[in-house]
């Protein structure tokens, strides 16, 4: 039924998503605005770090099922991946979305379906129908609740784990909403060509929703593990200790305490809900703010251990004390950066005019922002040379120092390395 798909945005979820499609055969056209991440593809390569995305971006290229272009051809069906960050006063920006619409509307035929995967606050799949019906009046588009149309239209919002993305995409239930009975069967029958989990179908407004909701969750229970590491250092108990014993009652699971919460969707998703409902998402915000907080809190701690360096070597000037910090990724083994917790912290360390050692095992040179000389880029092994040690990352590759690290006399550990 869907020989051709194209698929807008070459991102994180773009990306594998269309391998995945190519792998089973289906002509897949990938779209986007960076002219090197559509030459990289064109080449068999990828731009991004993901397990395993590299060999089934090759094959798929090599064996012609996929090509890149940053123009949108005519396609059985479009996914729309594309980011959907917010704006200063955390109000959802749909410009992305709105500009993939304009690019498909002029290719779009009879009988394509249109699927929405971003996430998005809920309503825009309905203004995704408004957007393209006014760019192609010679076509009809879904209402809400109304009869067939030209074009069926629908909300299936990713939710794989960055890390785990190709397994994920294969094995996890997907939620399929669409604007009517006709689009959500269109919407299973096209994920059902590699969806090994459920396709449960609901309306597009439910989909959105409960994409929001399960960032919202894991936000606000980090959240909760957040504001228990605060507690417990004031009240001197090893939060790690503490939560793992909770964890023994058969109905408590609470989530690690960490540097803050990072990455593109937990630290922003739930924003949307409480744009929409701000009088009523009362948790949900407070949890947004906790976990805001945190990292600002994890580099006061280290600016104590500075203090206390500083009242043993009165002679030294700021730029002698000389600070490890590890990770600077959202999360444990990953390289993604983007707004990542350790790497605002490691920022606001870099303008204390200290020597800055960061070890960040999954890139091979820092970001710009870091322009000063006094801060590299270094191993694992050379951080334990430093007069303070920050752990921000519970990266796989720094065990190798944990022996040595326990017996540093100046470490804070955000994240629970030494647990
Ligand atoms: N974090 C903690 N403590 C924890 C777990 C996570 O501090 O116990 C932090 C991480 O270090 C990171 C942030 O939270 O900074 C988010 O990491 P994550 O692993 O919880 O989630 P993401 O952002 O990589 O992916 C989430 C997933 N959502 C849920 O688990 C409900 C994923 O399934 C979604 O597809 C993804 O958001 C998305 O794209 O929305």
């Amino acid at each position: 039924m869907f020989k051709t798909l194209s698929v807008i945005g070459l991102g994180y979820i773009g990306l594998p998503t269309a391998a995945v499609f190519a792998s089973r055969k289906v002509r897949v056209y990938g779209v986007d605005v960076n002219e090197n991440t559509v030459s990289t593809i064109n080449r068999g390569g990828i731009h991004i770090v993901e397990p395993d995305l590299d060999i089934i971006v090759r094959a798929a290229v090599t064996e012609g099922y996929l090509s890149a272009s940053t123009k949108v051809s005519a396609a059985d069906a479009f996914i729309i991946a594309v980011p959907t960050p917010f704006k200063e006063n955390h109000v959802a920006d749909l410009t992305y979305i709105e500009k993939a619409c304009q690019a498909l509307a002029p290719v779009l035929e009879q009988g394509n379906l249109v699927i929405l995967e971003s996430t998005s606050p809920v309503g825009a799949t309905e203004k995704i129908a408004e957007w393209l019906a006014i760019a192609r009046p010679d076509l009809t588009f879904p209402q809400s609740h109304g009869e067939s149309s030209d074009i069926r239209i629908a909300h299936c919002p990713e939710r794989v784990l960055p890390g785990h993305v190709l397994r994920e995409l294969v094995q996890n239930d997907r939620v399929i909403g669409g604007m009517t009975p006709a689009c959500s069967a269109a919407a299973v029958a096209l994920y059902k060509t590699f969806v090994k989990g459920d396709c449960v179908i609901t309306n597009s407004r439910t989909a959105e929703m409960a994409k929001l909701t399960e960032n919202s969750f894991r936000d606000v229970n980090i959240a909760f593990a957040n504001e228990l590491s605060m507690i417990c250092d004031k009240l001197d108990i090893n939060v790690w200790e503490l939560i793992s014993l909770a964890n023994r009652h058969p109905r408590v699971n609470i989530l690690q305490p960490g540097a803050g919460v990072g990455g593109h969707c937990i630290a922003v998703d739930p924003w949307f809900i409480v744009d929409s409902c701000p009088d009523q998402a009362r948790i949900i915000r407070m949890a947004r703010e906790v976990n805001d907080s945190k990292p600002e809190w994890v580099l006061d701690k280290v600016k104590q251990q500075l203090d206390v360096w500083h009242k043993a070597n009165p002679d030294a000037g700021r730029s002698h004390a000389k600070v490890a910090v590890l990770g600077l990724a959202f999360k444990p083994d990953i390289d993604d950066l983007r707004e990542s917790p350790a790497l605002d912290i490691a920022l606001e360390l870099a303008d204390t005019g200290c020597q800055l050692l960061i070890v960040e095992p999954n890139i091979t040179a820092l970001p710009k922002q870091f322009s000063q000389p006094e801060v590299v880029l270094t191993d694992v092994r050379s951080a334990l040379d430093a007069d303070i040690i920050c752990v921000l990352v519970r990266h796989s590759a720094f065990s190798v120092i944990k022996p040595e690290l326990a017996n540093h006399n100046a470490v804070v550990d955000a994240v629970g390395l030494l647990r």
